[in-house]
């Protein structure tokens, strides 16, 4: 941070454009954009434009795929998973972390995604799913389990103002922490820094590895080691069907002493955008699919199946205590470049889109400085089902299929037929809201007899 970001500073740091700006600019605007300079860490930029310029990173000497925990595949263990899970969630030790402070501009969507309508028929927005399945998870422990949701300048307003209008969605309030994360300058190719408008920088939310510091700068940190949170379970905005407290999950997590756990799913082939994980160099960290080469991504053990199938459903366990250590370190994840068009307004005012440099961290990468860190595979039908794209694949319309189908085969296991066409998904949409069941057995406890299901069909409490 810089306290005199005058106009000799700028030319200083070879921000020669913008010095010239600055100069000719009128004393309000000039106020306020000195204003924004001075929250810019200058040092931290030029490691920022440094990063445009190096070579790739080598790649690892060795890599292998990570040995992985398959849930359910040994009864008996995550049955003392679950009693250690449960044991820290009911003494209150885990809070859950949700991160909403993305764009979600593949969605096309104006607003915050978690506004999102996410669900099969009553088109909930992804914020009350969460906050559904939170109050359930609380209510059965009879305490509220804390809830931090990431923003960003961009989106936190309108974040903080629809869950006061919705009442927090039933959420005791005081139990819903709102923490926002920083920002990251753009640039050109040639390093420059770029306006948004006359006044303002160009600046884009630092990705979800901005999570870690925006915890300890908030003070969220203190907070929630003071109120005796020793964990917290990690996911993102656009995942329906993220189980929000898994007891089991959490449960291996503390049996392996791990820092950072992650659920993984088998990829659905070779290009599904998720990354990897895998073990690189003696340590476990995940690939994104965009770093991923072809070479690894299509490589195949001789049974035909993914060599690097670990897919990362962003969903983590991580120690409260591990994001203290990191973060008092001065924690160093690495920056990954976005080049892109970006929206910029030209020194006289002019809109104009530029070649472009955005910059991001990623939570994942703090993976590789975790003790024994975990990886659990789940059933993908089970726990994934994200909104990310306006139609196709990840779209809302891809999502409620998966849902309907879970719900389906709860109603299955509970005695009740679901109508299927050919390929077996259920021929009519199907919600079950987390407040009238959350799983397979609480909608078998819930049903006294099967059901006929003629029809599209919500199973909910009263609204
Ligand atoms: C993410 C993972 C991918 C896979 C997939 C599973 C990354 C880079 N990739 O892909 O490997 O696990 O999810 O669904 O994470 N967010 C913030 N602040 C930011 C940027 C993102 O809060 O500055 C949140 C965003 O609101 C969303 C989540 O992080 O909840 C995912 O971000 P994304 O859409 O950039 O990542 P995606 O879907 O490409």
């Amino acid at each position: 941070m810089s306290d005199t970001v005058s106009v000799e500073f700028l030319r200083r740091r070879g921000q020669a454009a913008l010095a010239d700006h600055l100069s000719a600019l009128g004393s309000e605007d000039r106020r306020r954009l000195e204003a924004e300079l001075a929250t810019v860490d200058f040092d931290l930029l030029e490691r920022l434009i440094e990063s445009t310029r190096l070579p790739a990173p080598p790649a690892p000497e060795r890599i292998s795929p990570p040995a992985v925990v398959v849930k359910g595949a040994h009864p008996d263990v995550d049955a003392r998973a679950r009693a250690l899970g449960e044991a820290l969630i009911e003494r209150g030790g885990v809070a859950a972390v949700m991160v909403a402070g993305g764009q979600g501009s593949r969605l096309g969507h104006p607003g915050p995604k978690g506004t999102f309508p996410g669900t099969a028929i009553r088109r909930k927005p992804l914020f009350r799913v969460f906050a559904e399945k939170l109050a359930v998870a609380s209510r059965r422990r009879g305490r509220p389990i804390p809830r931090c949701i990431m923003t960003s300048e961009e989106n936190h307003r309108d974040t903080v103002t629809f869950f006061e209008a919705h009442r927090y969605f039933g959420l005791d309030p005081s139990s819903v922490h709102f923490f926002t994360q920083g920002m990251l300058p753009a640039v050109t190719p040639d390093g420059a820094l770029v306006l948004k408008d006359r006044a303002s920088l160009f600046r884009s939310p630092d990705g979800h590895g901005g999570t870690l510091r925006a915890l300890r700068r908030s003070g969220l940190l203190d907070t929630l080691a003071s109120n005796g949170v020793e964990h917290l379970s990690y996911f993102q905005v656009d995942n329906p069907l993220v189980d929000v407290i898994d007891p089991v999950f959490l449960g291996h997590h503390l049996l392996a002493r791990s820092e950072f756990s992650s659920k993984s799913v088998s990829k659905a082939g070779p290009d599904e955008k998720v990354g990897v994980f895998a073990v690189a160099d003696d340590l476990l960290t995940v690939i994104e699919y965009s770093d991923l080469p072809a070479r690894l991504r299509e490589a195949v053990n001789p049974d035909g199946t993914l060599v690097f199938s670990a897919g990362s459903i962003a969903i983590h366990a991580i120690a409260l205590d591990f994001v203290s250590r990191i973060t008092d370190e001065g924690l160093d994840l690495p920056f990954h470049l976005a080049r892109k068009k970006l929206a910029v307004t030209t020194p006289d005012g002019a809109s104009a889109s530029v070649d472009g440099i955005k910059f991001e961290t990623f939570v994942f990468d703090a993976l590789v400085h975790a003790a024994t860190p975990l990886v659990m595979e789940v059933v993908r039908e089970h726990e994934f089902a994200p909104i990310k794209n306006a139609t196709g694949v990840d779209s809302a319309e891809s999502s409620s299929a998966l849902q309907s189908a879970l719900f389906a085969s709860w109603l299955d296991a509970a005695g009740c037929r679901v109508p299927r066409n050919a390929s077996g998904a259920p021929l009519y949409p199907i919600e079950i809201s987390p407040l009238f069941a959350d799983s397979a057995d609480a909608l078998r406890r819930r049903l006294s007899a099967p059901l006929r299901i003629d029809g599209p069909t919500y199973l909910g409490d009263a609204e």
